[in-house]
């Protein structure tokens, strides 16, 4: 599976979202399937697009918001996760793409390469509903799933999505 087919996959659900991202590949790769008004490109503060879609989700109640972050700035901001639990947003959608890999800057592998489990990590941060997918149906199902608890008023509506793509050096080479 590949990010950019997944951010292709939700492209059209995305537009009536404010969309966070980090910087780096997936930032660039969003721009290459389609810039809009309402993506904003998160630069230099790594660790720090799961804290802006958080604030921007409790500043704007009514607004979906949707990030899309990255395994290697998640774990630089794990306390973000404890946040994200306490306030839990209905509003917000956190998908975090997990190639094992600092891959924007040359592919140093991560904690995730080695088995710390984002999943787990934010379900034992009280983050109400995770889900780890690999392909890109269950990625479509969850994100949608997500959205749909969002919109019918559950209480697990802090959706997080936690895709890993496979950390090939092919997969690597494309992303
Ligand atoms: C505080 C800080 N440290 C380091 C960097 C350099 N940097 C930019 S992107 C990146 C890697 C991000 O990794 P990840 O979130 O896993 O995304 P990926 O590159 O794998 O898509 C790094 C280390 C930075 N921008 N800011
Ligand atoms: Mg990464």
């Amino acid at each position: 599976m590949q990010r950019i087919e997944c951010m292709r996959a939700i492209y059209d659900r995305l537009e009536d979202c404010l969309v966070v991202t980090i910087m780096g590949a997936v930032a660039a790769e969003l721009q290459t399937i389609g810039h809009r008004p309402n993506f904003f490109y998160l630069q230099h503060a790594m660790g720090l697009a799961s804290s802006t879609g958080l604030g921007l989700a409790l500043c704007l109640p009514k607004q979906k918001v949707v990030v899309f972050d990255g395994d290697g700035s998640i774990l630089m901001n794990l306390g973000g996760y404890t946040t994200m639990a306490r306030y839990r947003p209905k509003n917000l959608v956190h998908v975090v793409f997990d190639n094992e890999s600092l891959l924007s800057v040359g592919g140093f592998p991560t904690a995730t390469s080695t088995g710390s489990d984002l999943e787990k990590i934010a379900v034992g941060s009280g983050i109400p509903r995770a889900v780890t997918v690999r392909t890109i149906g269950e990625f479509i199902s969850a994100y949608d799933e997500a959205c749909w608890l969002r919109l019918a008023r559950w209480e697990i509506e802090a959706g997080f999505l936690s895709e890993r793509a496979l950390a090939t050096a092919g997969n690597r080479a494309r992303l």
